[in-house]
């Protein structure tokens, strides 16, 4: 026998201490955005009561019954005054759904509400949804777009991974109650990293795309799109335009998708997006950022060179290591930007930043001239202008 109590009170003092942690910034950094200590969820933020059944009859032993296996791509909200993470959560099984995170800071002490989201069902049931992004829009409504997959039905019999991704799209006025409305239609076979711009284009609502032609693989599909429909209730999408495509010898060479929706600023559209370039140790997930014109959403003003961030120390291990995601950033009335991302499919961590600074940012870092002796001449640059003005 073991002592059943006495367990229960470890489970929860452990847990306790875990969700009570304080939160520093790493000193020193790049000057554009903070970096956090500790990540802000990980499994073991899941509550006992989802993982444990306590009744010593039919768990004498107070087994875990129900693993959770990681905490990632989170969609992200400021709601009644609180930081609001709509969580990836992924169990032992490999299922993904959706729990809600709130903490009172944004940095730390982030606790999952009682009871994870029950997400309706259209008449097509979803094997698995992920990547929530959880967006206000102009119309009153919060929006919650998520890829939902299902096995492909041309997978022959050999092949039990054939998927296709299609985005899911729900809404809410107090992230309690979800109504479902049909899945968006586009042109393209697959779509995932949808996103609801927040206002209005044209009388339309309008919507970041991604169309790839496989599951993975983006094929001659890829790259950010845009796209309007009249309705969001039957969402479809006739047309995709795209905003920034992948490109050659870059670290969006293989393919990228957008993060969380923009922001507006008075100089442009604020836009956080990853992408994936190959190696020889696998897919590799990087974070980089882009402006938009205010008026032609489709037409890229900005776009500084390289990452804005990518995974370091332990983020870079995990379930599917070398990965950072990002589907979700709050913007404060004080213009502080709690960027929060995943490391390698596996945990949640925030960075901090100003509106200011990161549009300084997108405004004045060089773009990638796509070539080495281009890269070598804006460092050349950048030190004759530190001579002319006497700074070294
Ligand atoms: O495993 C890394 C990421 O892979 C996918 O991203 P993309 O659609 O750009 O390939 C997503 O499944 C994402 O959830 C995951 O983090």
């Amino acid at each position: 026998m073991i002592d059943f109590e006495n367990r229960r009170l470890q489970l929860e003092e452990a847990q306790n201490k875990l969700i009570s942690l304080k939160n520093n910034k790493i000193a020193l950094g790049n000057g554009i955005y903070d970096r956090y200590e500790h990540p802000v969820l990980t499994a073991a933020h899941a509550p006992l009561s989802w993982k444990y059944d306590f009744n010593q009859e039919t768990n004498p032993f107070l087994l875990e019954r129900i693993g959770i296996n990681a905490t990632f791509n989170a969609g992200a909200i400021k709601f009644n005054g609180k930081y609001i993470l709509i969580v990836r959560v992924e169990g032992a099984d490999r299922k993904s759904f959706f729990a809600v995170a709130e903490s009172d800071n944004g940095v730390d002490q982030f606790k999952f509400w009682e009871e994870p989201i029950v997400l309706p069902e259209t008449a097509e049931p979803d094997t698995n949804v992920y990547d929530m992004r959880i967006v206000t829009h102009e119309d009153g409504w919060m929006y919650g777009l998520f890829c939902t997959e299902r096995k492909d039905p041309a997978a022959p019999a050999h092949d039990q991974s054939m998927a296709v991704a299609q985005c899911g799209i729900v809404r809410t006025k107090d992230l309690k109650s979800w109504e479902r409305l049909a899945d968006l239609k586009t042109p393209s076979p697959q779509q995932r990293n949808v996103v609801l711009h927040p206002e209005f284009v044209d009388g339309k609502y309008a919507f970041y795309t991604r169309p790839q032609d496989g599951f993975i693989e983006s094929g001659t599909g890829g790259g950010i799109g845009f796209g309007l429909s009249a309705s969001i209730e039957n969402a479809v999408i006739d047309k995709e335009t795209i905003v920034d495509n992948k490109e050659y010898h870059t670290v969006y060479e293989a393919k990228n998708g957008m993060g969380p929706e923009p922001i507006k600023t008075d100089r442009g559209w604020l836009f956080l997006a990853h992408g994936v370039r190959n190696t020889a140790a696998g897919l590799r997930y990087v974070l980089y950022m882009f402006m938009t014109d205010l008026q032609d959403l489709t037409k890229v003003i900005y776009k500084p060179a390289g990452y804005f961030l990518a995974p370091e120390g332990v983020e870079r291990i995990g379930d599917v290591s070398n990965v950072v995601f990002s589907n979700g950033w709050i913007l404060d009335d004080d213009g502080t930007v709690f960027i929060y991302y995943a490391s390698s499919d596996t945990r949640m961590h925030v960075a901090t930043s100003t509106l200011e600074v990161l549009v300084d940012y997108v405004t004045n870092t060089p773009a990638d001239g796509l070539r080495s002796a281009a890269s070598v001449q804006t460092i050349i640059s950048n030190i004759e202008k530190n001579k002319e003005n006497s700074l070294i």
